[in-house]
């Protein structure tokens, strides 16, 4: 007891000195495809304020924006090499590294929003995340880009036929590939920083892509009509450098990943309270808008499904059958 009495403040002194030390001054580039504007910006703020609330400003979190450190591919890689912290970008763009990535990617695989956070913040989220590992990538939370329509100068998509023989770029995946196929357009892969000056000039009619991206990267200025196809969900990915991970302490990981899931509900509530806000803007600067009927939205739903056999090699049939489980228990 007596000695007890004597060690414990000892004890205490030397735990805080070691949490302490254990948290080191360090700039954490944040890599994204978007610029500044999008609400991915609100959810790397609030996710660098946590870090720095938690760590008494050491842990400085940093974003770069407009792909300046890279595309998604390209950044994502710097990740592996262990020359860069962060990337936030979509899981699309990623299916070339990790195909069961392309589950998400099923078009009109998700009903709304709700069902999204479900799956991805549940155990089949992380169930994907750790078969990031492997490839030297901390998946460390989702967070979303959301629910794609197709944007065109050509003409307002009402009935499915009206998307025949259009140009669209699409994420460089084989999944946007054949669905896009199955859609009946001529489907064009390139990086998401190379599609403004497509459509600029005219290499391209169109493209597809959430509403807050449309406005955030001014398609405004270089598309007419937007039709809501809402055909595919993407989420983004917040990941970190699994070699400079492993460099981390265990107190430096706790914080970042706990402010990675601060990031995200900040984030999500931007996206979407944001969306109404795009399509306002996006209205006012010209563009006509349309909602598509279900009748017409049924029909490209059938004419996409076979993309879901046709891409079970690469996707995992595994993979495939739970997400449909977990789906199928969220609708009960
Ligand atoms: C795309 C994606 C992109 C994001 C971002 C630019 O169309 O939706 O908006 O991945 O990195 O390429």
């Amino acid at each position: 007891m007596k000695k007890f009495a004597i060690l414990a403040p000892v004890t205490l002194a030397l735990l805080s000195v070691s949490a302490h030390a254990q948290i080191q001054n360090r700039t954490i580039r944040v890599s994204n495809g978007v610029n500044d504007t999008h609400p991915v910006a609100t959810g790397v703020k609030a996710m660098a304020e946590c870090a720095a609330n938690r760590s008494d400003g050491k842990l400085k979190i940093q974003g770069f924006w407009s792909a300046a450190l890279g595309d998604d591919v390209a950044a994502t890689n710097a990740l592996r090499s262990g020359t860069l912290e962060m990337v936030i970008p979509s899981s699309s763009a990623l299916v070339g590294m990790q195909s069961a990535l392309g589950v998400f990617d099923l078009p009109f695989l998700f009903n709304n929003e709700k069902e999204a956070d479900a799956v991805l913040d549940g155990a089949f989220g992380r169930n994907i995340s750790n078969k990031m590992t492997s490839l030297g990538l901390v998946n460390l939370a989702y967070w979303e880009n959301g629910f794609r329509s197709v944007t065109n100068s050509k003409r307002p998509i009402n009935k499915m036929e009206d998307l025949a023989g259009l140009k669209i770029r699409v994420i460089p995946n084989p999944i946007y590939l054949e669905t896009f196929k199955a859609l009946k357009t001529n489907p064009v892969p390139m990086p998401f920083s190379e599609v403004v000056p497509a459509l600029e000039t005219g290499a391209i009619d169109g493209q597809e892509n959430p509403p807050v991206t449309i406005e955030t990267s001014k398609m405004y200025e270089v598309q007419d009509y937007l039709s809501f196809s809402r055909h595919i969900y993407t989420p983004f990915m917040v990941m970190y450098s699994k070699k400079l991970w492993d460099r981390l302490s265990k107190e430096e990981q706790k914080i970042i990943s706990d402010c990675a899931v601060v990031g995200r509900d900040a984030q999500r509530k931007a996206s979407r309270t944001r969306t109404d806000e795009a399509v306002a803007a996006l209205k006012s600067h010209g563009m006509k808008v349309n909602e598509i009927a279900p009748a017409e939205i049924a029909k490209m739903r059938a004419a996409v499904k076979p993309v879901y056999e046709q891409q079970a090699k690469t996707i995992g049939q595994t993979n495939i059958d739970q997400i449909q489980k977990v789906l199928e228990g969220l609708r009960k």
